[in-house]
């Protein structure tokens, strides 16, 4: 590891974007710094996609997509590159784990373990979930068939977060190309490294202009982006100011979007629950990855009942917590994205202070890291759902605790928020597990489980969390056109119009 980032540090990379088939020219453009948010130096130049480099690798993928042979490529050929690709990202997995851990300081043993088999399974399953994806015959209708098909919507803008750089970009590139479409990704600016790698160690496997790269800022590269009339639909992944933003630009053109934001979601342990189970997924579900997650059950609803012996083992095991460079193993928590959302991190240790919640562990940066985007791991107990560290989402290691005294009272503090990701539900009692599931407006419930993802199943959001749904299903709808096609069986009888002279 540490010769892999002084590598880095020595010779910084030099990113740029890959438009039908080639790395673009690095030169001229606009020089943005990436940098190792443990180290705070930098480990990469990135070279950003102006709009007219957008304009070109948009124009690759529409040529790719209207006249190359991808979107009339069989099942077969298109699984055979998708498993390709599966393999490609497994035999580079230490090297894509490396620097997904140099980039996001997420610790190794979870970008190794999680995010790189994770990008790479993406693949597998789509190629897998094509061969069985249909579409639907009815023919209840005497003389009449219709049939619902599927078609590639064309050319697809994937934008990705920082959180989970490549394992999310993964999902989008997979599904897209699954159902016959080309694309251009976009990058964080902060976490370009893994998906730019992505693209050098995939070359060959796709026809050329497929899959197309801009690297850039948000405001630059990612509004040419989404604003292109030649672009057909933006899978995005990512704040839900920005995802409000993007949908604006989208509505001009009446073109689709898949939007997965944040969240704020709710971890209810009951009485009946099995304690030492519900509080280990409770810090796994409020600091793995650093706390940086959408998924993140860190508004903890504790029952009241078991709440002195709840608080007592959560906080001191949020105080045992590893703090440290990333790359080691034991590293529980690395350093934060960057110097903004460690600053974001101590505002909400101070507005939480402010309202009146009591500071149970953490709360500051780490005396003893000087060097790194390092904050405490944070656990509050705050006295009422209104507070800003119970409502807004935080992206951290940050968990805000409240108690309940009963199920309804929980439900509907739980259902109290703008967002709508995630609900967690721990109790032992059957029924009660299957009636707060149905009460909870959020887009999936686990029930005695901490994270789990389930590419057969759908992934996203009610209310403020976005918009569609990421898995089989989901992703063909969301990378497909829908087309009804209806044809008579046999001579139809309609009113004859016209007839008054004949
Ligand atoms: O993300 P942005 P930010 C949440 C989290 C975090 C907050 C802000 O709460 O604190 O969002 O993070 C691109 N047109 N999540 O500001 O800006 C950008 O370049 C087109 C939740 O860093 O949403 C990047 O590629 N693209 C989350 C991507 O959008 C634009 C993951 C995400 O960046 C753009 C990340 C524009 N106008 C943050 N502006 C999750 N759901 O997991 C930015 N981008």
């Amino acid at each position: 590891m540490s010769d892999l980032r002084e590598q880095l540090n020595r010779t910084p990379l030099r990113l740029s974007g890959y438009v039908a088939d080639r790395f673009t020219a690095s030169s001229g453009s606009e020089e943005i710094g990436v940098f190792d948010p443990t180290t705070e130096k930098q480990v990469a130049t990135l070279f950003e996609s102006s709009a007219d480099e957008v304009d070109a690798a948009v124009s690759a993928a529409r040529m790719a997509f209207d006249k190359g042979p991808w979107g009339r490529a069989t099942v077969a050929e298109r699984q055979l590159a998708l498993n390709a690709i599966h393999d490609a990202i497994l035999s580079h997995a230490d090297e894509l784990a490396l620097l997904e851990t140099i980039n996001t300081g997420i610790p190794l043993a979870q970008t190794r373990t999680v995010h790189i088999p994770r990008a790479a399974y993406n693949f597998r399953f789509f190629a897998e979930y094509i061969n069985q994806a249909g579409g639907d015959v009815f023919t209840q209708e005497p003389g009449l068939m219709s049939l619902v098909t599927y078609e590639p919507i064309g050319v697809c803008a994937l934008i990705g977060p920082w959180n989970m750089p490549l394992g999310l970009t993964a999902m989008k590139i997979a599904g897209a190309l699954a159902f016959g479409n080309t694309c251009v990704v976009k990058p964080s600016e902060l976490t370009p490294l893994t998906v730019t790698r992505l693209f050098e160690i995939i070359e060959g496997i796709l026809p050329e202009g497929v899959m197309n790269l801009v690297n850039g800022r948000g405001h630059v590269t990612g509004t040419s982006l989404v604003s292109h009339p030649g672009i057909d639909m933006v899978s995005f992944t990512g704040g839900t100011v920005t995802g409000a933003a993007i949908l604006g630009s989208l509505a001009k053109g009446i073109k689709g979007s898949a939007m997965e934001l944040g969240g704020k979601s709710a971890n209810i342990v009951f009485a009946d629950s099995d304690f030492e189970q519900a509080v280990d997924a409770a810090l796994m579900s409020s600091f793995m990855n650093n706390g940086q997650m959408c998924l993140a059950g860190s508004r903890i609803f504790v029952d009241r009942k078991i709440s002195d012996r709840f608080i007592d083992s959560f906080t001191r095991r949020v105080k045992a917590l590893k703090i440290g460079d990333p790359a080691l193993s034991g590293t529980e928590i690395g350093p934060m994205i960057n110097h903004s959302q460690r600053e974001r991190m101590e505002r909400y240790a101070g507005s939480g202070l402010g309202e009146g919640a009591t500071l149970l562990a953490g709360g500051h940066r780490c005396a003893n890291l000087n060097t790194g985007f390092f904050f405490e791991p944070t656990a509050m107990l705050a006295p009422t759902n209104e507070l800003a560290i119970c409502q807004e989402e935080i992206f951290g290691p940050f968990a805000a605790l409240q108690l309940f005294d009963d199920e309804d009272e929980v439900i509907a503090k739980a259902n109290d928020s703008d967002f709508g990701l995630v609900g967690y539900v721990w109790t032992e009692d059957l029924n009660r597990s299957m009636r707060v599931a149905s009460a909870l407006r959020t887009g999936t419930v686990l029930v005695n489980t901490p994270i789990v993802r389930d590419l057969r199943t759908g992934f996203g959001g009610y209310k403020q969390s976005g918009l569609g749904r990421e898995g089989a299903k989901g992703s063909q709808a969301m990378f497909t056109e829908m087309k009804t096609t209806i044809i008579a069986r046999e001579p139809r009888k309609m009113p004859r119009m016209g007839m008054a002279g004949a």
